[in-house]
């Protein structure tokens, strides 16, 4: 167990799991009741209502919080949030944001939209403002569920492990993950899958190098999960004593 985590994120996140993973979960950053409110925030938001699945008639609905607007404030300001970022990226080593930013809703009972590749998330941001990958990034990712998802209920996918092959395959070099699609779907792909899973309230730090994947909805209940990328102080980098480096086998 790392020195850091002992004393910072000891009952929050199983950083052993983190550092062999990829990701781990953080239970309940906020209590459940947090969550079904920023849930109900957004069905407001979208315009359709859950007691009425006729107007369920896409898969997939982008909604966002840019604004911090109540339960989304208070679960950007969870302790246990900040003790499990702390004890990831060490101690004041990611910049706190006060909003969760986008959140795709996936709707059951229906023909899946084609967003379900494997991929990490945009980590590097150049110089003209606009991001690509690289081996050096300044984010993290987290992910935040508003709705109860089992593992029918289009829980994100993670190849658990995959961070160690991404970190071999990504340097200095910034790529745009546009044209690297093929890089992205092979590498890791021998690693076990493991599901995001949880309940409102619940959220998982993902390492900036972990492969992972939308999927299918195949239940009844429309899965809420918000996606938001967290600065890191400074990009992360071979040599550096952290949880996050060490995950990358460095
Ligand atoms: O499960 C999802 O909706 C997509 C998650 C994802 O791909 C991401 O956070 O980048």
């Amino acid at each position: 167990m790392d020195s850091v985590g002992n004393v910072l994120g000891m009952g929050v996140i199983d950083l052993d799991r983190f550092v062999a993973d990829g990701f781990a979960k953080v239970e309940a950053v906020v209590p459940r009741q947090v969550g079904d409110a920023a849930r109900a925030l957004l069905w407001k938001r979208i315009g359709l209502s859950p007691d009425d699945p006729s107007g369920w008639t896409q898969p997939v609905v982008w909604t966002a919080d840019l604004t911090g607007e109540g339960p989304f404030g208070q679960i950007m300001a969870s302790p246990r949030l900040h003790a499990a970022l702390d004890a990831v990226a060490g101690p004041g080593g990611w910049v706190p944001r006060g909003s969760v930013g986008n959140i795709p809703v996936r709707f059951p009972r229906m023909a899946p939209a084609d967003d379900r590749g494997w991929h990490i998330d945009l980590n590097t941001e150049l110089p003209d403002g606009t991001w690509g990958v690289s081996g050096r990034p300044g984010t993290l990712l987290l992910l935040v569920l508003f709705s109860d998802v089992g593992p029918d209920d289009a829980p994100t996918r993670v190849r658990a492990g995959s961070q160690r092959d991404m970190a071999k395959v990504l340097d200095e070099r910034v790529i745009d993950p546009m044209r690297n699609g093929p890089l992205f779907d092979e590498t890791g792909r021998d690693r076990p899958v493991a599901l995001a899973t949880g309940q409102p309230g619940d959220a998982y730090l993902l390492h900036p190098f972990t492969v992972h994947a939308a999927q299918e909805h195949r239940g009844t209940e429309p899965r809420f999960m918000a996606q938001l990328p967290i600065p890191l102080v400074k990009p992360l980098a071979p040599g550096d004593d952290t949880p996050l480096a060490r995950a990358a086998g460095w």
